[in-house]
């Protein structure tokens, strides 16, 4: 992690126990997409939130993550959603139009249920650096991010339920 990743890092004492999350993988570059929910669960299970509270579905790719937020953000059994994705520029004809409507996507539905919605979608170059976002414990890894967003931002939205 660099010195600038670590001045990002959550607050002390964030604390995930007793969240509901739902996670929402897109099926391509499912090897890639795999390593990000490792990510997520470390993240998740070292803030405190339980396997048990944590549900994950799955959708076609990251053009349809936003509508498998929205369902589950929707659907009043969690706290939070992160999604999880990976649009490869050099294998992907329409890399903009792909990642563009993901993040735009997602956005949208965090803005429109008040429900937060983590972005855990790697757009990258290559193959390699979709790998070095994705490492094992210790290294970095944008799944483990977006988990403690989404714990973060649940707990901002938890503090002014009127809003
Ligand atoms: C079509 C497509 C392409 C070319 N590349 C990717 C990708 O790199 N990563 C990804 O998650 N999904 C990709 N897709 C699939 C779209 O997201 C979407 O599933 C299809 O266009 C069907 O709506």
């Amino acid at each position: 992690m660099t010195a600038e990743q670590d001045k990002a890092g959550p607050p002390a004492g964030l604390d995930g126990t007793g969240l509901r999350v739902g996670v929402v993988r897109a099926r391509w570059n499912p090897h890639i997409v795999e390593r990000l929910a490792d990510g997520v669960r470390r993240g998740l299970a070292a803030l405190g939130v339980a396997d048990a509270d944590v549900v994950e579905v799955s959708v076609p790719g990251s053009f349809e993550l936003p509508m498998g937020a929205r369902i589950l953000a929707s659907s009043g059994q969690v706290d939070a959603v992160v999604c999880l994705g990976t649009v490869i520029r050099g294998e992907t004809t329409h890399y903009e139009l792909v990642a563009g409507e993901s993040a735009a996507g997602i956005q949208h539905v965090q803005l429109r249920t008040g429900v937060p919605v983590a972005f855990g979608v790697l757009t990258t170059e290559d193959e390699d650096q979709a790998l070095a976002r994705s490492e094992g414990p210790g290294g970095h890894n944008v799944g483990e991010d977006a988990a403690m967003v989404a714990v973060e931002m649940a707990r901002l939205a938890a503090r002014y339920p009127e809003a």
